[in-house]
C-alpha cells in the first residue's frame, strides 16, 4: 500500500514526522503534541511539548507502531520548555536526535542525544551545541561522511533574531522587497556533537538568478527544511510558513546557492505544514502532517505519509492532500 494519507497512529498526536529507513524499517521521529491549553499566538507557545516517542512502520502495510517515550526534557539540563522538530542520524554504529527547544532564558537552541538504537532510548548532552540557535534541525549524511545540520524557524522559531550572531529580541527580520532570511547549515564534527564552524545561510535563488525576497510568502523560507538527493542533487523542501505550503529547490552542492523549483504539497488542514522525504524500495514517499485527527486543532496534529513522484527532468510532482 503506496497511499496511506490517514493518521499513522492515533491514540497520541504526533507532527513533524522525519522519516529515516534503518534496518529495512522505517522510523519516524516527530513532536509529540500535547493537548495543553496554552496561549495561541505568533511565538508558538501553543505548541508546548515536553517528550519525544519514536514511530516505526515494519513496512508500509504494517501497522504503525508507537516504541515509547524515549526522551522527556525533564532529563536534560538546558531545556526548559517546548521539544519542537526533531530529527535522527546514523553514523559509525550509533544514532543521534538533533531537537530545538528553549533554554532557561526562552531561546532556542539545538541539542543532540545519542542511543544505540533507531528505536531510543536516548541520552542527551548536558548542554545544547555551541553555535547554535533557532528551530527544526534536520540532517543529512552524505555520501563522503559528512554530516550537515540544516535548521532556522521564522517567528516562534526566533531564526530573524539571530541576523547578527548575537540574539537581539527586537528583531523583526526583513519585509518586502529585502532580501529573504535563508535556512542556516552546520558542518557536524565526525563525533557528531558540535559544529565545525559557526552556520552559514543557505541562499535560495529565483528563476533569474536573484536571491527571494522576505515579501515573496509563496516561496521564501519559513521553517521545517528537510535535505535530499535524487540523482546527484540536492533538494531542499521546506515550509513556507504564511502560505502553508511545502516547496523545494535545489543544487549542486549541499550549502548551496538553490535554485527555486516549485510545489511539493498544498496546504494541509492546520496552520502548520512539516514533512520529510525518504526512499523505500525504490519508490519515493513523503511524510507530514495535518490536523484531521483533532477536527482542525493547529498544535494537535497527526502524521501521516503519501507516495511522492519525480518526472523525468527531476522536478517533484504537486501533491494536493485531499485529492489522489
Ligand atoms: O511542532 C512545532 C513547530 O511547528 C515545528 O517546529 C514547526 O516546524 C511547526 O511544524
Amino acid at each position: 500500500m503506496a497511499e496511506q494519507r490517514k493518521p499513522l497512529v492515533t491514540h497520541i498526536f504526533t507532527a513533524d514526522p522525519s522519516a529515516h529507513v534503518f534496518d529495512g524499517k522505517i522510523y519516524i521521529y516527530p513532536s509529540h503534541d500535547l493537548a495543553h491549553k496554552m496561549e495561541i499566538n505568533d511565538n508558538g507557545d501553543q505548541y508546548d511539548m515536553e517528550d519525544y516517542h519514536i514511530l516505526c512502520l515494519e513496512d508500509l502495510d504494517a501497522p504503525c507502531v508507537d516504541c515509547g517515550e524515549v526522551l522527556h526534557m525533564k532529563d536534560i539540563p538546558w531545556v526548559s520548555q517546548q521539544m519542537w522538530a526533531p530529527d535522527v542520524a546514523f553514523k559509525n554504529g550509533k544514532y543521534y536526535l538533533y531537537f530545538p527547544a528553549r533554554d532557561h532564558k526562552g531561546q532556542f537552541h539545538l541539542g543532540v542525544a545519542v542511543s544505540d538504537s533507531p528505536a531510543g532510548k536516548f541520552v542527551a548532552q548536558e548542554n545544547y551545541i555551541e553555535g547554535s540557535f533557532s528551530i527544526d534541525p534536520a540532517v543529512l549524511m552524505d555520501d563522503d561522511g559528512q554530516g550537515y545540520v540544516y535548521f532556522g524557524g521564522l517567528w516562534g522559531g526566533q531564526l530573524e533574531k539571530w541576523q547578527t550572531g548575537e540574539f537581539l529580541e527586537n528583531e523583526d527580520g526583513p519585509s518586502g522587497n529585502e532580501k529573504a532570511l535563508g535556512p542556516r547549515v552546520g558542518r557536524l564534527t565526525d563525533d557528531m556533537f558540535s559544529f565545525k564552524e559557526a552556520p552559514q545561510e543557505i541562499v535560495i535563488l529565483d528563476e533569474n538568478g536573484e536571491p527571494l525576497k522576505a515579501g515573496d510568502e509563496d516561496r521564501r523560507y519559513f521553517e521545517g527544511p528537510w535535505m535530499h538527493k535524487y540523482n546527484g542533487k540536492y533538494y531542499l523542501s521546506y515550509s513556507t510558513g504564511t502560505t502553508h505550503t511545502i516547496v523545494y529547490a535545489t543544487s549542486d552542492s549541499p550549502v548551496g546557492p538553490f535554485t527555486y523549483r516549485g510545489k511539493i504539497l498544498e496546504p494541509v488542514i492546520g496552520w502548520t505544514t512539516h514533512h520529510s522525504i525518504v526512499e523505500y524500495k525504490g519508490k519515493w514517499y513523503l511524510f507530514y502532517h495535518d490536523s484531521s485527527l483533532s477536527g482542525g486543532i493547529d498544535n494537535q496534529r497527526c502524521v501521516m505519509y503519501t507516495e511522492l513522484k519525480y518526472n523525468e527532468d527531476g522536478t517533484i510532482q504537486t501533491i494536493k492532500p485531499y485529492e489522489n
